[in-house]
């Protein structure tokens, strides 16, 4: 059976991201896209990352504040978040340190994550130079990579899923290694004999729970 991964976007209402998903998977652009309500999930199945089979999900989730409380809640066993945000829309941009936030506060540490400067075809401010200043002064524990993309011009969207899958991959095999490890280490007869204890204390003899 194949191992899963989970990718999942974030950031402010009409950053991009459902339009990122678009390009990628239907290499198709819709000028009017419908603001996502809750949170859209797919799944694509045997995919091949660095050697391995993989059956990975991307959940598109919605920026708008309503809708908070369930974008924490997709956010449980990510292995990689993809933050967007509009290049054209300073605004947009100013809200990172906020995701970053977020993300750090309701993620494991593992989690990897990316940043993605959407809308690059638009009229922008930025050069990727100084934003690449700008995510090392951002308050993260991780080294963040910047990928800028349009997808109404399809530019640096397969990079930057490409990178997403392998990063996301790194992660899942190494934590796959740890619980392995874990499994390998036999319990002593200490933590046996405590075991044992604590359940005759606790359910009076019954060892079937
Ligand atoms: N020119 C241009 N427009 C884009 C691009 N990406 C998205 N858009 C437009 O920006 C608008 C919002 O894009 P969405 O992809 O729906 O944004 P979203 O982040 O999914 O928004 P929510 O679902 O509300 O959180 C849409 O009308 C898109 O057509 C792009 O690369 N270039
Ligand atoms: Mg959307």
């Amino acid at each position: 059976m194949n191992e899963t991964l989970k990718l999942v976007l974030v950031g402010q209402q009409g950053a991009g991201k459902t339009s990122l998903l678009q390009s990628h998977r239907q290499q198709e652009f819709r000028a009017h896209n419908a603001a996502t309500v809750a949170v859209d999930y797919s799944t694509v199945k045997n995919v091949e990352v660095n050697g391995q089979l993989f059956d990975i999900s991307i959940w598109d989730t919605a920026g708008q504040e309503r809708f908070r409380s369930i974008t924490r809640m997709s956010l449980q066993n990510t292995n990689v978040a993809i933050l967007c945000f509009d290049l054209s829309d300073p605004d947009s941009y100013r809200h990172t340190q906020g995701w970053l936030d977020f993300l750090q506060v309701n993620c494991s540490p593992d989690m990897g994550i990316i940043i993605v400067g959407t809308k690059m075809d638009l009229p922008t401010f930025y050069v990727k130079e100084d934003l690449q200043k700008y995510l090392l002064t951002l308050n993260s524990q991780k080294q963040l990579k910047l990928f800028l993309t349009s997808a109404k011009t399809s530019e640096g969207i397969a990079e930057t899923f490409q990178y997403a899958y392998e990063q996301g991959a790194k992660i899942k095999m190494k934590a796959l290694q740890i619980d392995k490890s874990i499994l390998l280490v036999p319990p002593n007869k200490q933590s046996i004999q405590k075991t044992q204890s604590y359940r005759k204390k606790y359910f009076q003899g019954c060892y079937c729970c």
